[in-house]
């Protein structure tokens, strides 16, 4: 595997199985060195828990990013997910600016929404904040929610390609590049990713099961950046992401006790072997 020194800046909800606690393992296991960014501390995640405790780290943003520009550190990518506030959002860009090699890439995953609905503790001034983010990144990886908060269109449960061919366009329109679409289903029984470089638009189907849980959109996104820089194209990284979700999912689903996050861990092993085969 090439090695890599990725930066990673995502919250960290310290039970949950999201954001940091994903992303980090999951890199690391790809065979990246992993420096990370904390947005904000959370007790647990926002979704199906109540009474959480949320500390916004934004403060510390403008010395941190300081000290590595001093240091001379850089990074291959720069990868977003779930930021504590509006107010960190411009801080991002220019950690993102300051701190990439030439060449590296901004890959952002807005994290901000999904079934229909803002997460609780975002309202319109982030959606807003995170257009800018969007549209800069290199790589955008939005579900259908989040595509439509940064487009403005519709949020429509049932649709069929033209939708998302308008979709894919409004984003690109907005000044998106890369686009990886998550949660895209034509049918019952299973689900899919776009994936939109140039003008070329694949889709990879896989099967959908009954259950949704929550955190996957972060193992799929940690999953597609560690297949991403070990040099696999992005189509292919997005097929390898989205097969290691659903092992994730599989390897979960079922477990009264387990209702909170996926069980990405025991499963960390065919991630890596995929990876080694798609490289070869
Ligand atoms: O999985 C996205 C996510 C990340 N971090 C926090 C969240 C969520 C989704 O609800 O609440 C704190």
């Amino acid at each position: 595997m090439s090695y890599k020194r990725l930066l990673t800046i995502q919250d960290i909800s310290c039970v949950g199985q999201c954001s940091l606690t994903v992303a980090l393992p999951i890199l690391s296991a790809c065979g990246h060195e992993t420096a990370i960014l904390p947005s904000a501390v959370l007790s647990t995640h926002t979704s199906g828990f109540t009474g959480f405790t949320f500390r916004d780290l934004v403060e510390d943003m403008p010395a941190i990013g300081a000290h590595w520009v001093k240091e001379g550190i850089r990074f291959a990518a720069v990868y977003t997910g779930y930021l504590g506030s509006v107010g960190q959002v411009d801080y991002v860009r220019r950690i993102m600016s300051t701190t990439l090699e030439d060449g590296g890439l901004r890959i952002v995953d807005p994290a901000m929404a999904d079934n229909g609905k803002l997460y609780p503790l975002f309202g319109q001034d982030y959606v807003e904040a995170m257009k800018n983010l969007c549209f800069e990144s290199d790589i955008l990886l939005p579900n259908i929610t989040e595509a439509c908060y940064l487009t403005g269109m519709e949020y429509r449960t049932e649709y069929d390609e033209g939708y998302i061919r308008d979709l894919l366009g409004a984003l690109r329109a907005a000044g998106a590049k890369t686009v990886v679409l998550t949660g895209v289903s034509y049918e019952p029984t299973t689900t899919g990713v776009v994936v939109m470089e140039g003008d070329e638009v694949t889709y990879y189907r896989h099967r959908r099961l009954s259950q949704s849980c929550h955190g996957t959109g972060d193992v799929y996104a940690s999953a597609f950046v560690g297949a991403l820089m070990n040099g696999i194209p992005a189509a292919t990284a997005a097929a390898v992401a989205a097969d290691y979700t659903v092992a994730c999912m599989e390897n979960t689903v079922g477990d009264p006790n387990h209702t909170y996050g996926v069980k990405f861990e025991p499963v960390l092993g065919r991630l890596i072997e995929r990876i080694a085969t798609e490289r070869a």
